[in-house]
């Protein structure tokens, strides 16, 4: 008999790996995605259809259809990747942050609790929910880990705190097989496009197809030419370059998720990869994909971009998940960062959407 996973969230960038990795291990996939007006689902294209793929509708705002789809497939494993998940859109939304990402998990557990046969969970909590604590290390390094202190600094990072707890009592007082994994930022050439990292990305690749046309006027002299390319090349608005964030590749990560609902008991996890880079070194790691020189003067700061509460600094120790899972990142930075920009200069050249294979 085959496993089977239902995944909420699938049509986002981690649900999309993670079905691919599930589809690879021998499961059945039962795949969640919301009913909107427009398509949501490029990022699974390529697995509609496939045998032991099949796509259901639901909300996670709905408890009849995440209960009416668990009872249906009867899993053995339910992953919940379902979020409002943009921190700055948070403080904007506020409410439906919270109902999405908070209430749509105690969703999830209550529809949990009364099947017949109770699945092991995933919660996606978030290195969000640290805030602006740190612990420090012997040489006054800071860092976060399962023992570091939460506090939140967004209605985004509250609603995944509030679900984070909540998974953790329903281990508790249900005995549910339910871990959480709080990911740090990681990222892939299928990140939303309104975040730093991808907004980064197809920055570069916008400037590269400048370049290629700027080249083609035939300016000989290189003053005019240097002088042409910074006056008309497209500039980069960012908020706060300062902040820095552990980053690692999505498909590292979603493998962390999958580890451990392997393990015989729950717990909770933190995933990372023990390095930190600010805002403007994944800038300037880049830019090293452009041939010019000084990459300041193309970058502009914007205000609107700043949040009213800002997470400063993280850095992840995932130590418990190398000893306990076995787990270790494989792709550095400086690879997540490559092939970010590569993807997206490809993507641009070929003007046509992405085809995924698994
Ligand atoms: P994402 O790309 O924003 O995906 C979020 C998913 O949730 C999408 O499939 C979205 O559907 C779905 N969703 C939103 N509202 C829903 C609703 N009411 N009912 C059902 N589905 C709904 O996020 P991600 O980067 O893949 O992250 C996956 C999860 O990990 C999220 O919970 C996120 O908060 C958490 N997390 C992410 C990171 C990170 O760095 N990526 C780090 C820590 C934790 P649509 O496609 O229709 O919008
Ligand atoms: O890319 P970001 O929007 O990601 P953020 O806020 O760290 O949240 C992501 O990671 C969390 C895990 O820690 C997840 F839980 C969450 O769902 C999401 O996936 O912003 C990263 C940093 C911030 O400090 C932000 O202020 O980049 C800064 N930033 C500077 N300029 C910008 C911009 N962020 C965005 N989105 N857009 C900018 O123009």
């Amino acid at each position: 008999m085959k496993e089977k996973a239902i995944i909420f969230g699938v049509t986002g960038q981690d649900g999309s790996y993670l079905a691919e990795l599930l589809l690879e291990k021998g499961y059945y996939v039962v795949g969640v995605a919301r009913r909107v007006s427009t398509s949501n689902t490029s990022r699974i294209d390529h697995l509609i259809g496939k045998e032991f793929f099949v796509l259901e509708s639901g909300d996670v705002l709905d408890f009849s259809s995440v209960y009416n789809i668990m009872w249906k497939h009867h899993a053995d494993e339910v992953y919940n990747l379902a979020a409002q998940s943009h921190v700055g859109v948070s403080f904007e939304q506020p409410s439906v942050t919270w109902d999405i990402t908070a209430k749509g998990c105690l969703n999830i557990l209550e529809g949990i609790v009364k099947l017949s046969k109770t699945p092991r969970f995933y919660q996606a909590s978030s290195s969000e929910m640290f805030g602006d604590s740190f612990s420090l290390d012997d040489n006054q390094n800071a860092f976060q880990n399962e023992s570091t202190m939460f506090n939140p600094q967004s209605p985004y990072a509250i609603a995944k705190l509030a679900a984070h707890k909540m998974t953790e009592l329903y281990r508790k007082i249900h005995g549910l097989h339910a871990s959480c994994g709080i990911l740090f930022n990681h990222e892939s050439e299928r990140r939303g496009e309104n975040f730093v990292t991808r907004k980064i990305s197809k920055y570069i690749a916008s400037f590269r197809e400048f370049l290629d046309v700027a080249m083609h006027l035939n300016i000989e002299d290189p003053n005019l030419l240097s002088n042409y390319i910074s006056s008309a090349a497209p500039k980069l608005h960012l908020g706060n370059l300062e902040a820095c964030r552990d980053w690692g590749h999505a498909k590292d990560y979603v493998r962390a998720m999958w580890m451990m609902l392997q393990m015989e008991k729950p717990d909770t996890y933190v995933i990372a990869t023990g390095q930190t880079h600010s805002v403007q070194d994944f800038v300037e790691e880049a830019f090293k994909h452009l041939d010019i020189g000084n990459y300041a003067s193309f970058i502009r700061i914007d205000e609107k971009q700043f949040r009213p509460s800002e997470v400063p600094y993280l850095k992840g120790d995932y130590s418990k998940a190398k000893e306990k899972l076995g787990w270790i990142p494989e792709i550095s930075f400086e690879d997540l960062v490559s092939t970010m920009v590569k993807y997206d200069i490809e993507r641009l050249t070929n003007d046509k959407q992405p085809t995924y294979s698994v």
